[in-house]
């Protein structure tokens, strides 16, 4: 049986576990939960994540939430194309990678979303955007430093599936709300030519936010 996977369109956790699906070319079917249906707090879903949110998996009965963990349980349950280097320590800067992207460049992304897609024109606050915009910048550099081969670990791998959704969000808020983001052309060049690989993998479409496409 397939795995089942739980999303929300838009979602940059799903996001990243989708892409890591696609890497490890496992069957899976992917479940998509509205938000403004409320699709996520239904006692079905809540039966399998009792928090309510997505993404989670369902894996021949076995309910897994939390993107990091699932995405850990992936590459123990699939280990064929690896997400994760095979160096101790080389896993290790991966891992800390993805904490760096979990903890502080979904902040800075998710505060950019909040204001551009969430609230109102009358509603956005031009400081607090900006300040969202300086910390974006400061994750930015910090991860064109990385940047020293096509991929932000080396291989390509859960490094950049655990980025890149966060970065394509601010660049998103700033498409829905022109300032409130970081706009592709106010990236580093390093940035930009990364978010141009990944976007170039032959499953990456699959995993473009159906709503954007619509
Ligand atoms: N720490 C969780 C965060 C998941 C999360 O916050 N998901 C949001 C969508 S981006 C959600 O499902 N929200 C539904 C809701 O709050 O009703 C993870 O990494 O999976």
């Amino acid at each position: 049986m397939s795995i089942v996977f739980y999303y929300g369109s838009g979602s940059p956790y799903a996001w990243k576990v989708w892409l890591a699906l696609e890497h490890k070319g496992v069957p899976f079917e992917a479940r998509r939960l509205s938000f403004d249906n409320n699709d996520t707090k239904t006692p079905e879903f809540l039966a399998i994540n009792p928090r309510g949110r997505v993404p989670a998996i369902l894996d021949d009965g076995f309910a897994l939430w939390e993107s990091s963990a699932i995405i850990e349980y992936l590459e123990e349950r699939y280990p064929e194309r690896p997400l994760l280097p095979k160096d101790i320590k080389a896993r290790a800067v991966v891992r800390r990678m993805v904490n760096e992207a979990d903890n502080y460049l979904a902040t800075a992304s998710n505060e950019l979303v909040e204001q551009a897609v969430y609230l109102t024109p009358a509603e956005r606050d031009r400081d607090k955007s900006a300040a969202s915009k300086k910390l974006m910048a400061e994750e930015l550099d910090r991860l064109a430093k990385c940047l020293t081969g096509d991929f932000l670990a080396g291989e390509l791998g859960l490094a950049d599936y655990a980025a890149y959704p966060y970065v394509r969000m601010a660049q998103r808020a700033d498409e829905r709300a022109p300032g409130f983001g970081v706009a592709r052309n106010a990236m580093p060049a390093q940035i930009q030519a990364w978010l141009n690989r990944i976007e170039a993998l032959p499953y990456y479409t699959r995993t473009i936010p159906p709503h954007w496409k619509a």
